[in-house]
This record gives C-alpha cells, sequence and structure tokens, in this order.
C-alpha cells in the first residue's frame, strides 16, 4: 500500500502523544505516588474533558452514550458500510502507571488525525473511542463500559454492584451526569462495526525479553472475578482456646495458597490467579476476626480450564469452611470467555508491519482489555508495545515513545486498510 504518512507525520504524532500523556497524567488523585483515576471520579470527568477536546481540535463529530462511552467520528464515503473502531480507557488502577488505556486513545485519536490530514478519505467511517471505564478497582468488575455497549449489563446489574463506599453504580452514574435508564440505548450489535483495532502497552516482559517493538494479539485470555467473604466468630483474643475459635483468617489463608497451587501446578502457561484484596474486619490485633472479605482474579485463555478452575475453588472453600464451622458467600462477579482475534484483521495488522518493515511477534494476551468485550459484536485485532521491564499497574509503567509511534504507524495502515476493505472475506 503506498505509504501516504512521511517520517515528518509519524515524528510530530509522537511529540504530540508524549505531551498528551504527560498532560493526563495531571488529572491524578494520588499526585507523588503513581496515577490512580478512578471511574466516575473528578480525575476521570477531567481526563475525559480533556480527550473530547483533542477529538474536536481535529474535527471529529463527537458524542457520548447514556453511560459515558465517548465516541469521535470521521465520515467515510460510504455510509452504507459499517465503521472501524478503535481505542481504549482512560481509567487507571490506583497508583498505576500513566501509559495502561492512554496510549490507545491517544493513539486512536492521532491515527485519525493523520488519516484526516493526508486528505485521504476512506470508505468507511473510522471512530475514535474511550470507553467509560475498564478497570475493576471501583466495582469490582472491569470493562463496564464496553460491557454495557454488548449488551453485557442490565439494569438491574447496575443497581446490584456497588462501590467500598456501598454506593450502586447506578447512582454513581447518575449523579455523574448520565443516564443510566438509557442503558438499552447504548448496546450495539453484530454487523455494526466492521471492526475493533485496540492499541495497548504489553504490560509484560515477553516482548523486551525478545526485542520486537510490535506484539500482534492472537487471543485474549479472559478474567474470572470472584469477591469470597468468610463469617466465622469474633472473640477475645486472649482468653479464647484454640479449639474454641472459628477464625476466618486462617480459613481464608488455606483458600489463598490452595487458589496459588491450583494456579502453578496447571498445564497452560496461561493459567494465573491473584488475590488482590484481603479486607479483615474489625481488624485489630487482639480480636478474633468476625470476617474476612477476599478478591480472587484468575484468568486463562482456557475456557475448559476456567470452568475448572471454578468448579475446584467452590469445592474447596466448602470443605474448608465446613471443617472449620465457618460460614461463607461466594459471588462470581465475572466469568468472561477467552476470545480469538479475527484472521483478517489480523492479516492486515501483519501486512501493515511487513510494509512499514516492522519487526512483530504474534501473542497473546494475558491482561483483559475493551477488545475483549468488543470481540463479541466485531472482529477485533490488538496491537502491544513494550512494557519497559515488563512493569505495569505500577507507577514504574514505562514504554518508550519510540515504540508508541511505531504502534501509532501500524495503527493508522491497518485503520485505512480495514476502512477502504468493503469485503471482510476478500
Ligand atoms: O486487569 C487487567 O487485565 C486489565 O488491565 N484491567
Ligand atoms: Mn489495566
Ligand atoms: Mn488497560
Amino acid at each position: 500500500m503506498q505509504n501516504k504518512f512521511g517520517e515528518r507525520n509519524f515524528l510530530d504524532s509522537t511529540e504530540r502523544i508524549q505531551k498528551q500523556i504527560d498532560d493526563l497524567a495531571e488529572f491524578n488523585s494520588t499526585p507523588g505516588n503513581g496515577v490512580t483515576r478512578v471511574v466516575y471520579t473528578q480525575e476521570d470527568q477531567q481526563a475525559k474533558t480533556y480527550v473530547k477536546e483533542l477529538m474536536n481540535d481535529i474535527g471529529l463529530e463527537i458524542t457520548e452514550d447514556a453511560i459515558g462511552n465517548i465516541y469521535g467520528r470521521f465520515k467515510g464515503t460510504d455510509p452504507t458500510l459499517s465503521p472501524i473502531w478503535s481505542g481504549s480507557h482512560l481509567d487507571a488502577v490506583p497508583n498505576g502507571g500513566k501509559f495502561d488505556g492512554v496510549v490507545g486513545v491517544l493513539g486512536a485519536i492521532e491515527a485519525l488525525r493523520m488519516i484526516k490530514d493526508s486528505g485521504l478519505r476512506p470508505k468507511r467511517d473510522l471512530v475514535a473511542v474511550i470507553f467509560a471505564s475498564e478497570e475493576p478497582t471501583r466495582f469490582g468488575i472491569g470493562c463496564l463500559g464496553s460491557r454495557a455497549l454488548i449488551g453485557d449489563l442490565t439494569e438491574k446489574d447496575l443497581k446490584t454492584l456497588k462501590d467500598q463506599g456501598g454506593q450502586s453504580l447506578y447512582d454513581v452514574m447518575r449523579q455523574s451526569g448520565y443516564s443510566p435508564e438509557y442503558l438499552p440505548e447504548v448496546v450495539m450489535h453484530l454487523g455494526e462495526i466492521g471492526a475493533f483495532i485496540e492499541l495497548h502497552i504489553e504490560q509484560g516482559i515477553v516482548l523486551e525479553r525478545e526485542r520486537k517493538c510490535i506484539g500482534l494479539i492472537h487471543a485474549i485470555a479472559a478474567p474470572t472475578d470472584i469477591a469470597l467473604t468468610l463469617e466465622g466468630e469474633q472473640q477475645h483474643a486472649g482468653a479464647t482456646p484454640m479449639n474454641l475459635r472459628k477464625d476466618p483468617v486462617p480459613a481464608a489463608a488455606e483458600v489463598i495458597l490452595t487458589v496459588e497451587k491450583w494456579a502453578k501446578e496447571n498445564t497452560s502457561a496461561h493459567t494465573v490467579a491473584t488475590v488482590g484484596r484481603i479486607d479483615v474486619q474489625p481488624g485489630s490485633s487482639n480480636v478474633i476476626a468476625d470476617s474476612v472479605q477476599i478478591t480472587i482474579d484468575s484468568r486463562d485463555v482456557s475456557w475448559e480450564n476456567k470452568e475448572l478452575f471454578l468448579s475446584e475453588l467452590r469445592k474447596t472453600v466448602e470443605h474448608i469452611c465446613t471443617r472449620r464451622g465457618i460460614k461463607y458467600d461466594l459471588k462470581v462477579k465475572a466469568h468472561d470467555k477467552p476470545m480469538q482475534a479475527h484472521p483478517f484483521v489480523v492479516q492486515k495488522l501483519e501486512e501493515s508491519c511487513s510494509e512499514l518493515m516492522i519487526d512483530y511477534k504474534l501473542m497473546a494476551s494475558g491482561a483483559y482489555h475493551d477488545a475483549l468485550m468488543m470481540a463479541k459484536i466485531a472482529p477485533f485485532g490488538m496491537i502491544f508495545v513494550p512494557s519497559k521491564n515488563g512493569i505495569s499497574h505500577d507507577k514504574r509503567e514505562w514504554t518508550d515513545l519510540e515504540y508508541i509511534g511505531e504502534g501509532v504507524k501500524v495503527l493508522t495502515h491497518s485503520l485505512l486498510k480495514l476502512a477502504n476493505t468493503t469485503n471482510f472475506n476478500d
């Protein structure tokens, strides 16, 4: 394909992106200790307003849906063809980095800017999307914006999902100026979107180890998010003999070690499990706990493995709690299906890398992304750029600007290819 974009274009683009990444990092509730941007907070709204201005500056047609997904559209020449989408998220985990999600949002806007500035008018519309929220930080389930968009969230879910302060997602949405009562109007269906490409940092060490600057994703591991509450009997730490205790803390410890053992001994390279949060109540040193709440986040690219993990976990928890006289409540907040990238989209991404003479690696993603949800209604592909020392979800998160530039190059070329393809089975 004719290289319509000179090196100068991409140099300007990466300089713009570097400044935008730094500007966005200012919208942060933990300045000086990584970047934290939780959905439907002031910092989140500020970041979304900042990016809407970027979309406006390049003349994209901006719309926002009832729960806060934001769309910037560049019109193509043939309105009968479904649009090509690209984007990611702006929310950031507590004390995280400034690249996760942001690179995909800014990269999509830069790609549309360069295509627009080149004077090219592709057949299909191009849409840059910011999903309302991707991190599970506040409501315990990730990809809320894209999950709602594919119709996987009901109004009942919005009213059931609560944050640590006990506020429902529904109420928080309304307080933030959104209209969750119009949730059905957010939903899109198979066929309405031609294809979706997400540019994202790898968040792992593979690309750096193999000295590749681009990863093309063939599959995304999917999360199973569990909230487990263990209830014992609160008693005096000094006066209660060991044989009369119903202490939920050692019960939780047994569960946690069993979860780790199961994931470690499992065959699949992508079977992982993490206990990220432990809340002990009342949490005093001389009180035998009343209850323990833990989160369990397990991932796999194999659905069979995920199903096995969940059934084994249920049996393990039942066995430990029965033996210890502990009551428990196990809530499965998400049990998502791993997804394969669409061969045609991957082929276009590979063609772009070859034409741009950029070396790449085909790989799976251990992290999940909005692409995992979008896969249910559109052919998807993902472009990874390396994470320094494989670190992410931490203040040390870093991706060199030159790699981001290579990612934007591949994204721009691939969006153009897809936007000029009438039939994906060609
Ligand atoms: O947890 C994940 O995989 C994503 O970064 N939210
Ligand atoms: Mn993340
Ligand atoms: Mn992300």
